[in-house]
Protein backbone atom coordinates (compact mmCIF):
# COMPACT_ATOMS: atom_id res chain seq x y z
CA UNK A 1 0.00 0.00 0.00
CA UNK A 2 0.45 3.67 -0.13
CA UNK A 3 2.84 5.16 3.17
CA UNK A 4 1.37 7.10 5.28
CA UNK A 5 3.18 10.21 4.61
CA UNK A 6 2.94 13.82 3.52
CA UNK A 7 5.17 16.16 2.43
CA UNK A 8 7.17 18.36 5.11
CA UNK A 9 9.53 18.49 7.68
CA UNK A 10 9.31 17.09 11.65
CA UNK A 11 11.00 19.02 13.90
CA UNK A 12 11.93 17.06 17.07
CA UNK A 13 10.16 19.55 20.29
CA UNK A 14 12.43 18.71 22.98
CA UNK A 15 14.42 21.68 24.13
CA UNK A 16 17.67 20.89 22.65
CA UNK A 17 19.33 23.79 24.12
CA UNK A 18 19.37 21.93 27.20
CA UNK A 19 21.46 19.21 25.87
CA UNK A 20 23.76 21.19 24.31
CA UNK A 21 24.59 23.09 27.33
CA UNK A 22 24.71 19.69 29.48
CA UNK A 23 26.90 18.24 26.87
CA UNK A 24 29.01 21.11 26.93
CA UNK A 25 29.63 21.70 29.87
CA UNK A 26 29.64 18.04 31.58
CA UNK A 27 32.62 17.88 28.26
CA UNK A 28 34.79 20.89 29.47
CA UNK A 29 34.68 19.61 33.20
CA UNK A 30 36.38 16.33 31.61
CA UNK A 31 40.09 15.76 31.66
CA UNK A 32 40.96 15.87 28.98
CA UNK A 33 38.52 18.39 27.96
CA UNK A 34 36.16 17.62 24.87
CA UNK A 35 33.29 18.81 22.95
CA UNK A 36 31.09 16.89 20.88
CA UNK A 37 31.33 17.55 17.03
CA UNK A 38 27.90 16.81 16.57
CA UNK A 39 27.65 20.21 17.42
CA UNK A 40 29.83 22.06 14.66
CA UNK A 41 26.44 22.15 12.58
CA UNK A 42 24.53 25.24 12.93
CA UNK A 43 23.94 27.29 10.35
CA UNK A 44 27.48 28.88 10.25
CA UNK A 45 29.28 25.46 10.44
CA UNK A 46 26.75 24.31 7.77
CA UNK A 47 28.54 26.28 5.88
CA UNK A 48 31.74 25.82 6.59
CA UNK A 49 31.37 22.15 6.07
CA UNK A 50 30.16 23.18 2.52
CA UNK A 51 33.77 25.32 1.78
CA UNK A 52 35.47 22.27 3.20
CA UNK A 53 33.59 19.79 0.73
CA UNK A 54 35.06 22.13 -1.75
CA UNK A 55 38.55 22.96 -0.89
CA UNK A 56 41.26 21.14 -2.37
CA UNK A 57 42.33 19.27 0.19
CA UNK A 58 39.09 17.88 1.58
CA UNK A 59 39.00 13.98 -0.93
CA UNK A 60 36.63 12.14 0.72
CA UNK A 61 33.47 13.95 -0.84
CA UNK A 62 35.01 14.19 -4.34
CA UNK A 63 35.61 10.52 -3.92
CA UNK A 64 31.98 9.53 -2.57
CA UNK A 65 30.77 11.64 -5.36
CA UNK A 66 32.40 9.62 -7.95
CA UNK A 67 31.16 6.27 -6.79
CA UNK A 68 27.77 8.22 -7.00
CA UNK A 69 27.85 9.36 -10.41
CA UNK A 70 29.63 6.74 -11.78
CA UNK A 71 28.13 3.75 -10.63
CA UNK A 72 24.58 5.23 -10.14
CA UNK A 73 22.74 1.84 -11.89
CA UNK A 74 24.63 -0.14 -10.28
CA UNK A 75 23.90 1.14 -6.71
CA UNK A 76 20.19 1.56 -7.98
CA UNK A 77 19.99 -1.80 -8.99
CA UNK A 78 21.42 -3.20 -5.70
CA UNK A 79 19.03 -1.58 -3.59
CA UNK A 80 15.85 -2.27 -6.10
CA UNK A 81 16.82 -5.94 -6.38
CA UNK A 82 14.98 -6.73 -2.65
CA UNK A 83 12.16 -5.17 -4.40
CA UNK A 84 10.02 -2.24 -5.09
CA UNK A 85 8.17 -0.06 -2.54
CA UNK A 86 10.52 1.15 -0.20
CA UNK A 87 11.62 4.07 2.27
CA UNK A 88 14.85 5.71 1.44
CA UNK A 89 16.10 6.62 5.12
CA UNK A 90 19.40 8.57 4.85
CA UNK A 91 20.76 9.59 8.00
CA UNK A 92 23.22 13.21 8.43
CA UNK A 93 21.65 14.17 4.83
CA UNK A 94 23.70 17.26 4.84
CA UNK A 95 22.68 18.92 1.46
CA UNK A 96 21.94 15.13 -0.06
CA UNK A 97 23.95 16.21 -3.11
CA UNK A 98 25.60 12.84 -3.39
CA UNK A 99 21.84 11.06 -2.72
CA UNK A 100 20.68 13.41 -5.78
CA UNK A 101 22.10 10.86 -8.42
CA UNK A 102 20.42 7.93 -6.99
CA UNK A 103 17.41 10.00 -6.07
CA UNK A 104 17.06 10.80 -9.85
CA UNK A 105 17.89 7.62 -11.34
CA UNK A 106 15.52 6.03 -9.11
CA UNK A 107 12.52 8.14 -10.11
CA UNK A 108 13.33 7.71 -13.67
CA UNK A 109 13.14 3.56 -13.48
CA UNK A 110 9.66 4.90 -11.93
CA UNK A 111 10.59 3.02 -8.43
CA UNK A 112 8.29 3.33 -5.91
CA UNK A 113 10.02 4.89 -3.01
CA UNK A 114 9.87 7.72 -0.19
CA UNK A 115 12.98 9.51 1.02
CA UNK A 116 13.22 10.45 4.45
CA UNK A 117 16.42 12.85 5.29
CA UNK A 118 17.37 12.84 8.94
CA UNK A 119 19.48 15.44 10.24
CA UNK A 120 20.20 17.25 13.28
CA UNK A 121 20.32 20.76 11.54
CA UNK A 122 16.89 22.05 11.40
CA UNK A 123 18.50 24.47 8.66
CA UNK A 124 19.45 21.96 6.28
CA UNK A 125 15.91 19.71 6.39
CA UNK A 126 14.11 22.97 5.98
CA UNK A 127 15.91 23.16 2.79
CA UNK A 128 15.94 20.02 0.86
CA UNK A 129 12.27 19.86 1.64
CA UNK A 130 12.36 23.00 0.29
CA UNK A 131 13.87 22.44 -2.71
CA UNK A 132 14.07 18.50 -3.75
CA UNK A 133 10.95 18.38 -4.80
CA UNK A 134 11.41 21.50 -7.37
CA UNK A 135 14.61 20.00 -8.18
CA UNK A 136 13.62 16.04 -8.50
CA UNK A 137 9.49 16.81 -9.50
CA UNK A 138 7.68 13.81 -8.01
CA UNK A 139 9.65 13.31 -4.99
CA UNK A 140 8.19 12.15 -2.03
CA UNK A 141 10.36 13.39 0.91
CA UNK A 142 9.71 13.84 4.88
CA UNK A 143 12.52 15.75 6.57
CA UNK A 144 12.99 14.76 10.20
CA UNK A 145 15.18 17.32 12.11
CA UNK A 146 16.44 15.25 14.85
CA UNK A 147 18.65 13.10 16.39
CA UNK A 148 19.59 9.77 14.28
CA UNK A 149 17.39 6.96 16.36
CA UNK A 150 14.86 8.57 17.72
CA UNK A 151 13.76 9.75 14.08
CA UNK A 152 14.63 6.53 12.77
CA UNK A 153 11.95 5.52 15.16
CA UNK A 154 9.83 8.45 13.76
CA UNK A 155 9.96 6.73 10.22
CA UNK A 156 9.49 3.34 11.54
CA UNK A 157 6.33 4.95 13.16
CA UNK A 158 4.99 6.40 9.74
CA UNK A 159 5.61 3.32 7.71
CA UNK A 160 5.70 -0.53 7.20
CA UNK A 161 7.43 -0.68 4.36
CA UNK A 162 10.92 -2.32 3.53
CA UNK A 163 14.04 0.54 4.47
CA UNK A 164 17.13 1.45 2.92
CA UNK A 165 19.13 2.94 5.06
CA UNK A 166 21.70 5.34 3.94
CA UNK A 167 24.46 6.60 5.86
CA UNK A 168 27.09 8.54 3.64
CA UNK A 169 30.37 10.96 3.65
CA UNK A 170 32.04 8.27 6.26
CA UNK A 171 30.00 10.27 9.07
CA UNK A 172 30.31 6.96 11.27
CA UNK A 173 34.03 7.91 11.33
CA UNK A 174 33.40 10.82 14.01
CA UNK A 175 32.86 7.87 16.16
CA UNK A 176 35.49 5.80 18.44
CA UNK A 177 35.70 2.46 17.07
CA UNK A 178 33.61 1.15 20.27
CA UNK A 179 30.94 3.43 19.80
CA UNK A 180 30.81 2.48 15.78
CA UNK A 181 30.34 -0.66 16.43
CA UNK A 182 27.90 0.03 19.29
CA UNK A 183 25.91 2.20 16.72
CA UNK A 184 25.93 -0.27 13.75
CA UNK A 185 24.43 -3.13 16.49
CA UNK A 186 21.96 -0.70 17.78
CA UNK A 187 21.10 0.46 13.61
CA UNK A 188 20.56 -3.21 13.23
CA UNK A 189 18.26 -3.53 15.59
CA UNK A 190 16.04 -0.99 14.50
CA UNK A 191 15.74 -2.51 11.16
CA UNK A 192 13.98 -5.60 10.26
CA UNK A 193 15.50 -8.91 7.70
CA UNK A 194 15.36 -7.87 4.16
CA UNK A 195 16.48 -4.19 5.18
CA UNK A 196 19.18 -2.55 4.03
CA UNK A 197 22.16 -0.14 4.53
CA UNK A 198 24.26 1.72 2.46
CA UNK A 199 27.61 3.42 4.39
CA UNK A 200 30.28 5.57 3.60
CA UNK A 201 33.67 4.22 4.50
CA UNK A 202 37.16 6.79 4.13
CA UNK A 203 39.63 4.15 4.25
CA UNK A 204 43.25 4.50 5.06
CA UNK A 205 45.45 5.77 2.59
CA UNK A 206 48.76 7.80 2.62
CA UNK A 207 48.80 9.76 6.29
CA UNK A 208 49.79 12.84 4.00
CA UNK A 209 46.73 12.90 1.72
CA UNK A 210 44.76 12.05 5.32
CA UNK A 211 45.98 14.18 7.63
CA UNK A 212 46.20 17.28 4.95
CA UNK A 213 42.65 16.85 4.52
CA UNK A 214 41.63 17.85 8.08
CA UNK A 215 44.65 20.10 8.10
CA UNK A 216 44.25 22.37 4.89
CA UNK A 217 46.40 25.68 4.19
CA UNK A 218 43.37 28.18 3.60
CA UNK A 219 42.48 27.34 7.65
CA UNK A 220 38.86 26.49 6.74
CA UNK A 221 39.07 23.47 8.96
CA UNK A 222 40.45 25.67 11.81
CA UNK A 223 37.04 27.89 11.10
CA UNK A 224 34.66 24.99 11.11
CA UNK A 225 36.52 23.83 14.85
CA UNK A 226 36.30 27.40 16.38
CA UNK A 227 33.07 28.18 14.98
CA UNK A 228 31.78 25.50 17.81
CA UNK A 229 33.61 28.54 20.51
CA UNK A 230 31.81 31.06 18.51
CA UNK A 231 28.52 29.17 18.73
CA UNK A 232 28.42 28.73 22.70
CA UNK A 233 29.45 31.96 22.77
CA UNK A 234 25.83 33.13 21.44
CA UNK A 235 23.67 30.32 22.45
CA UNK A 236 24.89 29.58 25.86
CA UNK A 237 26.38 32.87 26.92
CA UNK A 238 29.57 32.54 26.95
CA UNK A 239 32.67 34.65 26.41
CA UNK A 240 35.40 32.49 24.62
CA UNK A 241 38.40 34.32 23.09
CA UNK A 242 38.53 32.48 19.34
CA UNK A 243 41.70 34.69 19.22
CA UNK A 244 43.35 32.37 22.34
CA UNK A 245 43.19 29.22 20.46
CA UNK A 246 44.70 27.44 17.99
CA UNK A 247 43.79 24.66 15.95
CA UNK A 248 45.94 20.82 15.64
CA UNK A 249 45.15 18.34 13.52
CA UNK A 250 46.70 14.67 13.78
CA UNK A 251 46.48 11.60 11.89
CA UNK A 252 48.08 8.17 13.50
CA UNK A 253 48.52 5.45 10.01
CA UNK A 254 48.46 2.54 12.42
CA UNK A 255 45.04 3.11 14.39
CA UNK A 256 43.90 4.97 11.31
CA UNK A 257 42.34 7.79 13.93
CA UNK A 258 42.50 11.76 12.77
CA UNK A 259 42.41 13.66 15.61
CA UNK A 260 41.24 17.77 15.72
CA UNK A 261 41.98 19.54 19.00
CA UNK A 262 41.75 23.33 20.15
CA UNK A 263 44.86 24.24 22.19
CA UNK A 264 44.22 27.42 24.31
CA UNK A 265 47.72 29.86 23.58
CA UNK A 266 47.39 31.18 27.23
CA UNK A 267 46.41 30.34 31.04
CA UNK A 268 42.54 31.82 30.28
CA UNK A 269 39.04 31.68 32.57
CA UNK A 270 36.36 31.25 30.22
CA UNK A 271 32.27 31.83 31.60
CA UNK A 272 29.58 30.09 30.30
CA UNK A 273 26.65 30.81 31.72
CA UNK A 274 27.23 30.55 35.61
CA UNK A 275 29.85 28.15 35.38
CA UNK A 276 33.61 29.21 35.17
CA UNK A 277 35.96 26.83 33.10
CA UNK A 278 39.71 27.24 33.76
CA UNK A 279 42.28 26.62 30.57
CA UNK A 280 45.94 26.37 31.35
CA UNK A 281 48.25 27.36 28.42
CA UNK A 282 48.80 24.57 25.65
CA UNK A 283 45.48 22.65 27.67
CA UNK A 284 43.74 21.14 24.80
CA UNK A 285 40.40 20.87 23.76
CA UNK A 286 39.48 17.36 21.47
CA UNK A 287 36.94 17.94 19.30
CA UNK A 288 36.67 15.51 16.61
CA UNK A 289 37.81 11.85 15.55
CA UNK A 290 37.46 11.30 11.91
CA UNK A 291 38.45 7.39 11.87
CA UNK A 292 39.94 5.76 8.39
CA UNK A 293 39.46 1.70 7.90
CA UNK A 294 40.47 -0.84 6.01
CA UNK A 295 38.17 -2.69 3.86
CA UNK A 296 38.20 -6.10 5.95
CA UNK A 297 37.76 -3.26 9.56
CA UNK A 298 34.42 -2.38 7.88
CA UNK A 299 33.37 -6.22 7.42
CA UNK A 300 34.24 -7.03 10.78
CA UNK A 301 31.69 -3.83 11.95
CA UNK A 302 28.75 -5.73 9.62
CA UNK A 303 29.63 -9.29 10.68
CA UNK A 304 29.59 -8.10 14.74
CA UNK A 305 26.53 -5.73 14.34
CA UNK A 306 24.70 -8.66 12.36
CA UNK A 307 24.13 -7.72 8.83
CA UNK A 308 25.86 -9.12 5.99
CA UNK A 309 28.15 -7.19 3.83
CA UNK A 310 27.16 -7.95 0.19
CA UNK A 311 28.32 -5.20 -1.79
CA UNK A 312 31.37 -2.69 -2.03
CA UNK A 313 31.61 0.37 -4.64
CA UNK A 314 34.96 2.13 -4.63
CA UNK A 315 35.70 5.09 -6.20
CA UNK A 316 38.77 4.81 -9.03
CA UNK A 317 42.07 5.67 -5.92
CA UNK A 318 40.36 3.44 -3.79
CA UNK A 319 40.20 5.91 -1.63
CA UNK A 320 36.84 5.57 -0.54
CA UNK A 321 34.22 2.51 -0.04
CA UNK A 322 30.17 2.51 0.01
CA UNK A 323 29.32 -0.81 1.21
CA UNK A 324 25.99 -2.47 0.97
CA UNK A 325 24.88 -4.56 4.04
CA UNK A 326 21.47 -7.01 4.43
CA UNK A 327 19.74 -6.99 7.72
C1 LIG B 1 31.17 15.00 7.94
C2 LIG B 1 32.11 13.66 9.64
C3 LIG B 1 32.47 13.08 7.39
O1 LIG B 1 35.05 13.77 9.58
O2 LIG B 1 35.57 14.00 7.49
C4 LIG B 1 35.49 17.47 7.86
C5 LIG B 1 33.59 16.25 9.11
N1 LIG B 1 35.58 17.51 9.99
N2 LIG B 1 36.58 18.16 8.22
C6 LIG B 1 34.84 14.23 8.46
C7 LIG B 1 34.85 17.07 8.98
C8 LIG B 1 36.63 18.20 9.51
C9 LIG B 1 33.58 15.06 8.22
N3 LIG B 1 32.34 14.22 8.32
Amino acid sequence: GSPAIVFGAYHLKKDKTDNFYKDVISGLRSTPKRLNSKYFYDAKGDKIFQEIMNCQEYYPTRCEMEIFSEKTAELAEAIIAEGDGFDLIELGAGDATKSLYLLEYLLKQKTDFTYLPIDISGNVINYLTDNLPVTLPGLKIQGLNGEYFEMLKEAAAMSQRRKVVMFLGSNIGNMTAGDAAAFCKTLREHLAEGDMVLMGFDLKKNPKTVLAAYNDSEGITKRFNLNLLERINRELHADFHLSKFDHYATYDPETGACKSYLVSLEDQEVTIGKEHIRFRKDEYIYMEISQKFTVLQTEQIADNAGFKAINCFFDSKKWFLDAIWMA
